[in-house]
């Protein structure tokens, strides 16, 4: 069997997870990645170089190659598909956070939404059977009429990422349909680690409380507490990506742990885990958590990580993956917020 795959974003945290998932499993693993003036390869560096940064010998320097390509150069990407002839494509390159695509919708339905398309018809055109991993999202449900969600809840996204995933998923139930693709999107809720990008809610909470628990940040400031998200842990995540493509059959799955929590309570966990105990007064702008032993204010919250439009509601239902791929998350919500931040100050002692 040719066990050879292709990743699109495999320096982004799926990607790093996903590429350490495969090479396990005895792929030759291949990573598309952007030419930029800066390296961004920390996440997949342990795997690149004998030793890496966990002094761990990395046994996949050699099945693990990377190429400079861009999706926005779809020559270059036709090209590489015909040089390796990938039986896998897993696509999780994008602009992938939420807030940022208000700031910047056209290069995020560009890049999630036109770069899937011409990745579709390229894959359309090759002359040998492959299989397509789209990395679509909750965030498509929106403001979902129901819940929790499963694959047959309609699409009502309130931003424009979430408008350019449900673009992209559409037509890759449409390239399945029409010309008999093997393309599958994973309808991924958050899933989180402690390779998550500083940006995102989960990781600013842990890295936050990881340095104010050192004594090295005095504050965190955060956006809307009361948020509620169903958050699991990406090693999971990418577990399931891998089986979709084994199933007999092409299918969209929603990949969620079926649990909430706010982001207040993801804080609390991840304070809690740290030695920090906060308290929270009030709702809503004026609330900030305090340290109960010195009074200290350790969260304040700025209008600024407010979004225009906040989806609610979003809980899935994975009862298809659990019941087709064999797939149920372990770890959920409030002990992903733990582990983060347990990772995080080690990781900060480690550095001192
Ligand atoms: O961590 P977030 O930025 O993640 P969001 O928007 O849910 O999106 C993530 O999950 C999606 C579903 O899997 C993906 F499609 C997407 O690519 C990304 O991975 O925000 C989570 C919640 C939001 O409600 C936000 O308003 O946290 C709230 N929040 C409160 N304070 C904040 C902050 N978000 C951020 N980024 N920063 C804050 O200070």
């Amino acid at each position: 069997m040719n066990k050879t795959a292709l990743i699109t974003g495999i320096t982004g945290q799926d990607g790093s997870y996903l590429a350490e998932h495969l090479l396990a499993k005895g792929y030759a693993v291949h990573g598309l990645v952007r030419r930029a003036s800066m390296f961004n390869r920390s996440r997949i560096d342990h795997l690149r170089s004998p030793g890496g940064r966990t002094g761990r010998p990395s046994v996949s320097v050699e099945r693990l190659v990377l190429h400079y390509g861009d999706l926005a150069d779809l020559t270059s990407v036709r090209r590489l598909l015909r040089k390796l002839a990938p039986r896998e494509v897993y696509h999780l390159a994008g602009q992938s956070h939420v807030g940022l695509s208000f700031e910047i919708p056209e290069v995020t339905c560009q890049e999630n939404g036109m770069a899937t398309l011409g990745l579709l018809e390229a894959l359309r055109d090759l002359d040998y059977p492959v299989r397509f991993y789209h990395a679509a999202s909750s965030e498509m449900f929106g403001s979902p009429r129901s819940g929790p969600q499963n694959e047959q809840t309609s699409f009502n996204p309130v931003n424009p990422y979430g408008c350019a995933k449900a673009f992209a998923t559409q037509l890759c139930r449409v390239y399945r349909s029409a010309y008999g693709l093997f393309a599958c999107s994973g309808i991924a809720y958050n899933h989180e680690s402690p390779r998550r990008g500083e940006n995102f809610v989960t990781r600013k909470i842990t890295l936050g409380a990881a340095r104010i628990a050192a004594g090295k940040q005095s504050v965190l400031t955060l956006g809307n507490l009361d948020a509620r998200r169903d958050w699991g842990y990406a090693p999971e995540y990418v577990a399931a990506m891998w089986r979709m493509l084994q199933a007999k059959a092409p299918a969209d799955y929603v990949l969620a742990t079926g649990k909430t929590c706010s982001v207040r309570d993801f804080a609390t966990a991840a304070f809690a885990e740290l030695g920090i105990k906060l308290k929270f007064s009030g709702r809503g702008t004026a609330e900030t958590g305090r340290r109960t032993d010195t009074g200290a204010i350790v969260i304040r919250i700025a209008p600024r990580f407010y979004r225009a439009t906040d989806p609610s509601h979003l809980v899935g239902n994975a009862a298809l993956a659990k019941k087709a791929l064999n797939w149920t998350p372990k770890v959920t919500g409030t002990a992903v917020a733990r582990l983060m931040a347990r990772a995080d100050y080690d990781a900060l002692m480690s550095a001192m």
